[in-house]
């Protein structure tokens, strides 16, 4: 689909976004190609769920005018027929945490700059999903079992580059927690986040939660070119876009793949790993290092954020106030679900004058976050310290680059002992 002036039609709508949520602020897109918001506040990553007005947005074409008495989801494929949203509407409704994190979080922190959206840590959110199980739906169309297949969702975008958008991720995920979201945080689903429905993919890299779904394709395969019957390009969004890979390099094309946790696939189960299962990650939120901080009565400054690992539990949170030389553990509270990130907190004992503070989560298997991004020629090599630089910037979660500075002033207790 052909549009105008797709250039300013975005700017103007990352404006009204940014004036009707009130929490994000624009983030630099050097290829000046995506609508995208970003939380505007670090403190945002104090507290468990995101606010609507908080939560980043991003995608790559314009929001579709879409109408929920005459928007349908097509189930194509080995699954055949068409939903309207009054037949989504007669299936039970399930509430899933998730927290969303663009798979180009952390992009900005690449040196050399990659180009594209220069996300610093802000692309990162968890909401209350509801919607209906995507395994009700396809159950009622006979598909009860994975088999090794593979679940296409496709956007009911325009697009202005051919690149129909379509993801694929495995019909076992699909099946096992996802939602076909009608609802976020208990409102409607705005425009933005993907009105009528969208797909949920708890734990996921954000590109997997397909906006404005119009479609949804049971497949032997991920979708590869000419896998849908409509006209555009099919794979860009699969295949090409959103692959993890050194610069100058064109990634293979699979019709499936090993393991699709993305950190296993980094350490080279894939070659140009796909961004799926989200990797280890945590950001502090308070102190935002905006204004300084005075300690309580005891001496200590509560320093407390969230950390999360995709489809894994996080096993641990550490805290250095030296920028990374010394550690302590953080004590993991608050809620608890799959998929959603965990509230960490850590009383601090903080002496007066300005720190660096640093948080590192490990999972469950042992992964911890490494301290930084490794230069363009290190590739895998750079692995155990340094997460890969990669053309595209994506799946970063290194600690030192969300470090915050903190100005501590004398407490009450400090100054009587001078
Ligand atoms: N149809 C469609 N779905 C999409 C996109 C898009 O461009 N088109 N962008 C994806 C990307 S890259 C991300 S990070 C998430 C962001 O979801 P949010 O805007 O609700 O935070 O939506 C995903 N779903
Ligand atoms: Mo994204």
């Amino acid at each position: 689909m052909a549009i105008e002036s797709p250039r300013e039609r975005r700017h103007e709508e990352i404006e009204r976004i940014v004036e009707t949520k009130g929490g994000v602020r624009p983030t630099r897109d050097e290829a000046d190609k995506y609508t995208v918001v970003g939380a505007a506040e670090r403190r945002t990553f104090a507290d468990w769920l995101t606010p609507i007005d908080a939560h980043f947005v991003c995608h790559r074409n314009d929001i579709p005018a879409a109408d929920a008495d005459s928007w349908t989801v097509s189930l194509t494929g080995d699954a055949e027929g068409s939903l309207t949203m009054a037949d989504l509407g007669d299936y039970p409704t399930v509430a899933v945490a998730h927290t969303m994190e663009c798979a180009g979080n952390g992009r900005g922190q690449h040196d050399p700059e990659t180009g594209s959206v220069q996300w610093g840590f802000e692309a990162a959110g968890t909401a209350i999903w509801t919607g209906v199980p995507v395994r009700s739906v396809l159950r009622e169309y006979g598909i009860d079992a994975p088999d090794g297949r593979w679940l296409t969702a496709v956007g009911g975008d325009p697009s202005d580059a051919e690149d129909v958008f379509a993801r694929s991720i495995p019909l076992s995920k699909a099946l096992d927690d996802c939602v076909l979201a009608t609802e976020m945080n208990g409102q409607p689903l705005p425009r933005e986040h993907g009105f009528p429905v969208r797909l949920v993919v708890p734990g996921w890299y954000g590109v997997n939660n397909v906006k404005w779904v119009d479609e949804l394709r049971v497949m032997d395969t991920m979708v590869r070119e000419d896998s849908l019957n409509r006209p555009g390009k099919h794979d860009f969004w699969q295949q090409v876009s959103y692959r993890i890979h050194p610069e100058g390099v064109e990634p293979d094309v699979h019709d499936t793949v090993e393991t699709t946790d993305t950190w296993e696939q980094i350490e080279g189960a894939v070659e140009h790993p796909y961004t799926f299962d989200i990797n280890v990650m945590s950001v502090i939120g308070l102190p935002d290092g905006e204004a300084p901080v005075t300690p309580r009565d005891d001496g200590t400054v509560e320093v407390r954020g969230v950390a999360w690992a995709g489809d894994d539990r996080v096993e641990r949170v550490e805290l250095s106030a030296d920028g990374g030389e010394t550690w302590a553990d953080a004590e993991l509270f608050g809620p608890d679900y799959a998929g959603a990130w965990r509230l960490f907190q850590y009383n601090w004992p903080a002496e007066a004058g300005q720190h660096t503070l640093c948080s590192r989560a490990t999972d469950e298997r042992g992964r911890r976050q490494p301290a930084r991004i490794g230069g363009p020629a290190d590739w895998r090599d750079a692995l155990d310290d340094a997460y890969p630089w990669n053309e595209g910037g994506f799946a970063a979660n290194a600690v030192e680059p969300n470090a915050v500075t903190v100005e501590v002033e004398a407490g009450s207790d400090s100054t009587s002992t001078e």
